[in-house]
């Protein structure tokens, strides 16, 4: 972060109260609802399983069941081994409730959480059936924050009756392990204070985006724990796993400023690419540019997306993040204006060592009817300082605060040519 590029008055990043719900062995939570008897008792829940068959892999096992070596995508016939079935054994309690999917019911088990969760906060990111996302920043403090993820869990368990999980967070990747952290019916806070030391001695295939080959390469090079990890050098990670070293990176140290977004429409569109080493020819970085403005303005053109504001993105060694924006009258689809807006916002660069170079298109509406016309573009065009790629222009007051930070460190480091 370069200091005093902040607003006064704005929030750092780290002062976001992120929430990550997780809902726990869910499809056997929903089994459960419909069938209260099976509360307390072992359940196994089988993909491509029937009743009293043998073939099918399992889904999601209860606590109890998984305490006996059931585990999701085993075999039901493994299952079975551990965990005979109770209907062929009703008097002994080593036995589970082996029940198929049925992925409507728990659908509409799922939606009936979202609409709390929805309820609850102004952003929710919905991440899959039973997982999601939310930033409460607005609506709590971090001195509530506990309070405030009890009654997230309290209302999903009095009003929909299946247990959840909630890590609270600053960020999402730490939120995410927070909730994963004391599971079953978990409630895990980490405060920013703590987000180091919680995150030191956490199992490095534990890291957001950590998969488990890379989680093997990280051991062999001695990085067992989060903390291994975030005490490693960040050159070092690069060199063996580009850009994504760095992010891993980022991650381990709890730094993670990508917003809780919500799925659908983009709010941005956006392309980057980084070069082989550090770029000094203002020629190669412009041509670069021009040709991610040509891949952005045609994505926004195939998405019947109008923009209003166009920005560049600017990392310059070792990882110094510069956004800048310029914001036109009314929304627009013109590729060329997105060419010449990039040029001469990339200008104040030149004589510069790049990095890495992005284009992006933001405010987005997406119906064809509101295009404006042109002539007031550049009376009206103001340079404002973005923010980093992840938290541009965007609807939430949290992203219009953020978005108001000119310059700061990357936040997270992204693979060539993706989105910013
Ligand atoms: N699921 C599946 N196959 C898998 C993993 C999961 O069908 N290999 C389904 C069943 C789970 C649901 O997705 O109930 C949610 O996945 P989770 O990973 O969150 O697992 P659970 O909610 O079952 O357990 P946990 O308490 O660990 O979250
Ligand atoms: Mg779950």
């Amino acid at each position: 972060m370069v200091e005093g590029e902040r607003l006064p008055g704005a929030p750092t990043p780290e002062e976001r109260v992120v929430l990550h719900v997780d809902m726990d062995c869910f499809y056997a939570s929903c089994e459960r609802k419909r069938e209260p008897r099976l509360r307390g008792e072992p359940v196994v829940v089988g993909m491509g399983y029937e009743a009293g068959e043998t073939t099918g892999a399992v889904a999601t096992a209860s606590y109890k069941a998984r305490d006996f070596g059931v585990e999701s995508a085993q075999a039901i016939s493994t299952a079975l081994e551990r965990l005979p079935r109770r209907a062929e054994h009703p008097e002994d309690p080593e036995t589970a409730h082996y029940r198929p999917v049925d992925l409507d019911y728990y659908e509409d088990v799922a939606a009936d959480v979202k609409a709390i969760l929805h309820d609850l906060a102004d952003t929710v990111r919905e991440v899959s059936v039973d997982e999601a996302y939310m930033d409460v920043t607005d609506r709590t403090d971090w001195s509530v924050a506990e309070g405030f993820a009890r009654h997230v869990k309290q209302r999903i368990e009095r009003e929909v009756g299946v247990p959840a999980s909630v890590g609270v967070a600053p960020n999402m990747s730490t939120a995410k392990i927070a909730s994963d952290y004391d599971k079953p019916d978990g409630l895990v806070v980490v405060p920013p204070d703590d987000v180091a030391g919680f995150l030191a001695p956490i199992d490095v295939a534990d890291v957001h985006g950590v998969g488990p080959v890379r989680a093997r390469e990280l051991r062999e090079m001695g990085i067992e724990t989060a903390g291994d990890l975030a005490d490693a050098d960040p050159y070092e990670l690069t060199a063996a796993f580009g850009e994504r070293g760095r992010e891993l990176h980022e991650r381990a140290r709890g730094r993670d400023e990508r917003p809780v977004e919500p799925k659908g429409d983009p709010k941005s569109l956006s392309r980057e690419s980084a070069f082989d080493g550090p770029e000094d020819d203002h020629d190669r970085v412009l041509e670069q540019a021009l040709a991610l403005a040509d891949a952005v303005a045609e994505r926004a053109t195939r998405k019947d997306a109008l923009y209003r504001t166009i920005g560049v993105k600017v990392v310059t060694p070792p990882f110094d993040v510069n956004t800048r924006a310029r914001s036109l009258p009314g929304p627009v689809d013109e590729p060329d204006l997105v060419r010449e807006v990039a040029e001469e916002l990339l200008a104040e660069f030149e004589g510069e060592s790049v990095r890495k170079v992005g284009v992006r298109v933001s405010n987005l509406s997406f119906t064809a009817d509101e295009q404006a016309k042109l002539g007031g573009f550049k009376d009206a065009a103001t340079d404002e300082g973005g923010a980093d790629g992840d938290t541009d222009v965007r609807d939430s007051p949290t992203a219009d605060r953020a978005s108001e930070r000119a310059s700061e460190r990357d936040p997270e480091g992204q693979a060539s040519l993706r989105d910013f």
